[in-house]
């Protein structure tokens, strides 16, 4: 299967302070990005924005040494303070049209929790989509469907957007989520709650290359 080349970011790596059990956030991060992760989002739900923009650019310090995007959860001002490369909403955040009005020109990823909204226009608005979650997981418990392989299947069917297997994502599971459509892995406790983010970034994206060749 043949990566599309429009979101050329198999492995990501969804950040918080709180979900980092042995190493600092920026720690984790650095190991993360030395490991292969090719994208990061930081997503605080714990927190003032004044801490959240603190935090934002402590991290934007380090991913622009790497190279690799930095995408913000949910808080426009925040992401737009550190300029980061985008923004990722759900359905209950400001919408993407209205993002793109504010801050044209970033990318903008949409967690799809259910299927009526393909019958929206938000999605035309969106670079990229987050299937959420493939499979249930105790770090996010506020979810809807649980999607499961047959529902990346018919995901794929329904558009050529780059798509993001994010929930319980781990090593056993991850080929067959891009065998069904997936182009790129999202993980938090697979990285964050690890003693070795190195190790297992480096393990998960090999995985996920060796899938794509
Ligand atoms: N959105 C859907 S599931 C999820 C988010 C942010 C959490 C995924 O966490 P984990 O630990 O990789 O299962
Ligand atoms: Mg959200």
């Amino acid at each position: 299967m043949i990566l599309h080349n429009d979101f050329p970011y198999p492995l990501y790596l969804v950040l918080s302070e709180e979900s980092c059990l042995h190493h600092s956030y920026l720690e984790v991060a650095e190991q993360a990005i030395k490991g292969g992760v090719d994208i990061i989002q930081l997503r605080e739900k714990n927190c003032t924005t004044e801490q959240f923009k603190t935090k934002a650019k402590q991290l934007k310090e380090l991913t622009e040494r790497y190279n690799v995007p930095l995408i913000i959860n949910d808080n426009l001002e925040v992401a737009m303070s550190i300029d980061a490369s985008g923004i990722h909403v759900g359905n209950s955040d400001i919408q993407p049209s209205q993002i793109n009005e504010i801050w044209p020109n970033k990318m903008i990823g949409y967690s799809i929790e259910y299927l009526e909204q393909f019958q929206q226009q938000e999605i035309n608005f969106t670079n990229h989509l987050g299937i959420s979650p493939i499979f249930s997981t105790e770090t996010k418990k506020d979810t809807i469907v649980e999607w499961g392989i047959s529902g990346i299947r018919q995901i794929r069917q329904l558009t050529d957007k780059p798509l993001i297997g994010i929930g319980n994502m781990n090593l056993t599971n991850i080929s067959d989520v891009i065998k069904a459509g997936a182009n790129s892995i999202a993980v938090v406790s697979a990285i964050c709650a690890s003693k070795t983010p190195y190790k297992d970034a480096l393990l998960l994206k090999t995985k996920i290359l060796n899938e794509n060749i």
